[in-house]
């Protein structure tokens, strides 16, 4: 509520700063001239959760574009305005945040929202409203087929997991496996048919595939089963929340097998939910703050400076999308057109981001590198 207030007021006071000015230059328009000569500032929406289960992927992605958007004001010729909304993981709340965006504010592109199934409920409307959309951390099957003003620089799970799931058979050998997946969840169920695939590919039995849906917090039933079977790891497809208490709940139980996880996994959080017992689970991710690489490390000491700790995925690709979106915005010749942005996105080649090389392939999904991960003593390391 809080945040909602403040951003309402902020917005409220632009609105009237903007209606102040256009009077004051006596003409009668509400849109800028939209050039990208010095000083002109190009309005761009966020959705992400900022309160409610998955509030720590949300507020990585907030801080990330902040600290991009702080960068690009500081020396960029095209400024950048962040007008955020709060989707509270919630479609409607999505829905309202995405038509608030489009509709009054007037921005020029959005960033977000943060989880696939959000997308599939505001990706059309912004489809539909000729306004490119991109996700940072939208990774289910199917996103950019919306239509071709929907973009991601979120690795697909298509592309992940298979790498996770081969790293992890030739690392434990695994022959056969649990699944386990949030089935009112849209991304984690298109992500349990991702692993299915790739276990499968594989050469891997699976022995059974158990769900739970999100915000569930008891876990017992499922792994009891899973136990039973004597599984060589346990395949998981949920968010922070609940595979954190799913670790925690199969050490107490005395399950000893190996985790492998989707893009849930790639928050901190996971490692505070779960504590020791996140300890070896498995994730494949474009991004780890080890990488030995300049661009790399002083985005890891600038966040740091700003935010007292270290930035994770979320955050990585939130920063390399406003860098992404600033650039063509650049390139387009305009900090208004919407249509003129989409089509600059579309030919962004050779990105050299904090995530690595970045590209968007002819259906708008990122061809980007990827590092298979491991917890060890609570921190994300390659899993060599
Ligand atoms: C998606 C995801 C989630 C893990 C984002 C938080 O990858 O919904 O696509």
């Amino acid at each position: 509520m809080f945040v909602m207030k403040n951003v309402a007021k902020k917005v409220m006071a632009g609105l009237v700063a903007a209606a102040f000015m256009a009077v004051a230059a006596g003409c009668g328009g509400s849109q800028q001239s939209g050039g990208t000569q010095a000083g002109s500032t190009a309005k761009i929406g966020v959705v992400t959760i900022l309160s409610g289960g998955g509030a720590a992927y949300g507020e990585a992605i907030k801080q990330g574009l902040e600290l991009a958007r702080d960068e690009i004001n500081s020396k960029g010729k095209t400024k950048i305005e962040l007008v955020i909304e709060d989707s509270k993981g919630e479609k409607n709340e999505a829905i309202n945040a995405a038509n608030k965006l489009i509709h009054k504010d007037n921005v020029v592109g959005i960033i977000g929202p943060t989880l696939s199934g959000d997308m599939f409920a505001i990706g059309p409307i912004a489809n539909q409203s000729g306004v490119p959309i991109m996700g940072t951390s939208t990774t289910a099957e199917g996103i950019t087929e919306i239509g071709e003003y929907v973009f991601r620089n979120a690795l697909p799970e298509s592309l992940a997991i298979p790498q996770a799931v081969k790293k992890a058979q030739q690392k434990l050998g695994l022959k056969k496996v649990a699944i386990m997946y949030s089935n009112n969840n849209d991304w984690a169920v298109s992500s349990f048919k991702t692993f299915e695939q790739a276990v499968k590919n594989n050469g891997i039995e699976v022995l059974t595939i158990e769900t739970f849906a999100d915000k569930d917090t008891d876990f017992s039933a499922q792994l009891t089963k899973i136990a039973t079977l004597k599984p060589d790891a346990i395949m998981v497809s949920g968010l922070y929340q609940e595979a954190g208490l799913i670790l925690k709940k199969a050490r107490e139980m005395g399950i000893t097998v190996p985790f492998v996880g989707n893009n849930g996994f790639n928050s901190p959080q996971l490692v505070k939910i779960a504590g020791a017992s996140a300890e070896g689970a498995i994730v494949a991710s474009p991004w780890f703050p080890s990488k030995d690489d300049e661009k790399v490390k002083k985005f890891v000491t600038a966040y740091k400076a700003k935010y007292g700790k270290e930035p994770d995925q979320f955050a990585a690709q939130a920063y390399d999308a406003l860098y992404i979106m600033a650039d063509a915005l650049e390139k387009s010749g305009s900090t208004t057109d919407r249509a003129k942005l989409k089509n600059s996105l579309k030919i962004v080649k050779d990105f050299q981001g904090v995530t690595g090389k970045f590209a968007f392939d002819e259906k708008r999904n990122p061809a980007m590198e990827v590092t298979v991960l491991v917890v060890k003593e609570g921190n994300f390391v390659e899993l060599k």
